[in-house]
């Protein structure tokens, strides 16, 4: 059967399992053959998106561009799972306003903070505590969680394999009603 085109949006604090989970979900899809494109923003920051930093004009920025890029690649027939912290609400609805209902699924990777700095893979949450990092969401930059994600997944005390099933489930289903 033909692939319906898709952006699902994964959002969350830094540490949540984001791009964890889209990597898992991309692999599965790719099983199921689909075409799909992974819009990591970690990545996305040594590319297009060199010139931005983390203050929260260029965290509107980088938001709004890598939305737009998910947009053309969703035109081009794929599925684009993207992974950004995306802290803000108002750029996450800009985000989901310039696909059809139908094409876009916020994803909220919702670890609560005390878990993502216990985890800390990066060591940047005791950089941000120490204050060597400044801006850090959840400790001095605000998180603003989404209030209807199409998709929330309790990520603490879950392997990421389960989340990624549920997000699976969820999208064949859309994809199937
Ligand atoms: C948040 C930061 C910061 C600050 C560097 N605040 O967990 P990571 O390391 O691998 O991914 C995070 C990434 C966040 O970039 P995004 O493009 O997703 O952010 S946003 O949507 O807010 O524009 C983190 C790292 O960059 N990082 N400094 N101050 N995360």
């Amino acid at each position: 059967k033909g692939q319906q085109p898709l952006c699902l949006w994964f959002t969350g604090l830094s540490g949540a399992g984001k791009s964890t989970v889209a990597n898992l979900v991309e692999r599965r899809l790719h099983a199921l053959g689909c075409h799909t494109y992974l819009l990591d923003g970690d990545n996305v920051r040594h590319g297009i998106n060199r010139d931005l930093g983390f203050t929260p004009e260029d965290r509107v920025e980088n938001i709004r561009r890598i939305a737009e890029v998910a947009h053309l690649m969703v035109d081009a027939g794929l599925i684009v799972l993207v992974s950004v912290i995306s802290p803000y609400r108002s750029e996450r609805q800009s985000a989901r306003e310039l696909f059809a209902a139908s094409e876009f699924m916020e994803v909220f990777v919702d670890t609560p903070l005390e878990e993502c700095e216990r985890r800390d893979p990066k060591g940047l949450y005791r950089k941000a505590r120490a204050g060597a990092i400044r801006n850090f969401t959840g400790i001095d930059a605000p998180y603003e969680r989404p209030e209807a994600p199409d998709i929330h997944l309790a990520g603490a005390g879950r392997r990421p394999e389960e989340l990624a099933e549920q997000v699976v489930a969820r999208i064949v289903a859309t994809l199937d009603g």
